[in-house]
């Protein structure tokens, strides 16, 4: 088998999952702008996913976020999903809208808050058992902006004893993902600011428990693809939540910002044997400025590319070069793959898969974005609700 044939044959199998909050309004602090055909339901975000999924091809999965995309029937959810080609992914937790929150959720120095946070956290494995979802995913806005304003290690007892109680509800099957972010919205102290906090809690919770890597969650310069590779030695890396970054948590368009950096993660995980269904692809995006659909295919595409890349590393060119030593053979063994179009190759690929390849012309030329406008008239529009 050539070289290209076996990348195809792993990116044919690359399963890469949306946001559905990506499909909505969102915005910064400052503004959230509308867009005309937004959804203004769960169904109608599915809708435009089996759009990207029918265009790229592997993006057969949606993400949830709870109460974004609370709906009386989880099933009929799931269902409707199943009958547009498309699965319901990752449940996301939200313990960072309500009042209530203002200290903090399951660190919160009051029990009875920290119990109604908790609550939360259960209802979401309640319906992950409804849409079949194997993964929870928690990110915690918690966290202090003073020095001294609560005790840093009493709430990484709260935590600790919050997520063991999450741990014990899952079923067999499910994980909970736990994700970190270096600051924001607590500006001194996040409650789990890096990897090494999530690596700690996962590995006392068991098997069950797994980190989930935010690339746009760490310091400027962060190393992220060590963090990976890391994590994945020690069976601890569950999933990505995939967006770029100028500055701080941007949730610009993975791939944008930094390719390179897309392409050096995307190496260490086919290194590191973690190119499967264990591990899952998802981004993590808001689309505030451009139009929403186009930007995620386009993601998905940066995605492929980047995985396209690193498929295509001569392992064992690089191996020999790093046994000998030879910096310079090894660092352009590399640099071979990363300056490699895959875009032929990817095109090929989406033409036996019977799609088009060009997404972004199919989808423009589908005419579902002239569809959406004209027909999502009225209702309240799907957001994040800042
Ligand atoms: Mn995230």
């Amino acid at each position: 088998m050539t070289a290209a044939t076996a990348a195809k044959a792993a990116l044919r199998s690359q399963a890469i999952e949306t946001p559905s909050w990506a499909y909505g309004n969102s915005g910064t602090r400052f503004k959230v702008f509308t867009q005309a055909g937004v959804p203004r339901s769960p169904q109608e975000k599915l809708d435009d996913a089996a759009r990207v999924h029918e265009f790229t091809g592997v993006a057969p999965a949606v993400a949830l976020h709870i109460p974004w995309d609370r709906v009386d029937d989880y099933g009929a959810l799931a269902a409707h999903a199943e009958k547009r080609g498309l699965r319901l992914g990752a449940v996301n937790s939200n313990v960072f809208q309500d009042d209530d929150y203002k200290l903090g959720s399951v660190t919160h120095p009051d029990p009875a808050v920290r119990r109604k946070a908790l609550g939360h956290l259960l209802e979401c494995v309640d319906i992950m058992d409804a849409t079949g979802s194997r993964d929870l995913k928690l990110w915690f806005s918690d966290g202090t902006n003073y020095p001294g304003q609560d005790d840093i290690a009493a709430r990484q007892d709260r935590l600790a004893e919050a997520l063991a109680a999450v741990y014990e509800r899952l079923g067999d099957g499910q994980r909970m993902l736990l994700e970190y972010k270096l600051f924001e919205p607590a500006f001194y102290s996040m409650d789990v600011p890096d990897w090494g906090t999530a690596y700690a809690h996962c590995l006392e919770l068991g098997p069950k428990a797994q980190v989930v890597v935010d690339t746009g969650h760490h310091a400027p310069g962060t190393n992220i693809e060590f963090i990976v590779a890391l994590l994945l030695r020690a069976g601890k890396l569950g999933g990505f939540d995939f967006n770029s970054r100028f500055y701080a948590d941007d949730d610009l368009m993975a791939g944008a910002a930094d390719p390179f950096q897309l392409f050096r993660i995307m190496y260490e995980v086919v290194r590191g044997g973690g190119l499967g269904p264990d591990i899952a692809f998802m981004l993590d995006q808001c689309h505030n400025i451009e139009p929403k659909i186009p930007a995620i295919i386009r993601s998905v595409m940066n995605v492929q590319e980047a995985t396209a890349k690193a498929l295509l590393v001569d392992r064992d060119a690089l191996g020999a070069a790093q046994a000998e030593g030879d910096v310079l053979a090894a660092h352009a063994v590399l640099m071979d793959a990363y300056d490699t179009d895959v875009r032929p190759l990817l095109a090929e690929l989406r033409e036996e898969m019977g799609l088009d390849p060009d997404p972004l012309a199919a989808y423009r030329r589908s005419g579902w974005s002239e569809h959406i406008v004209a027909e999502r008239v009225g209702g309240a529009q799907a957001g994040w609700g800042a």
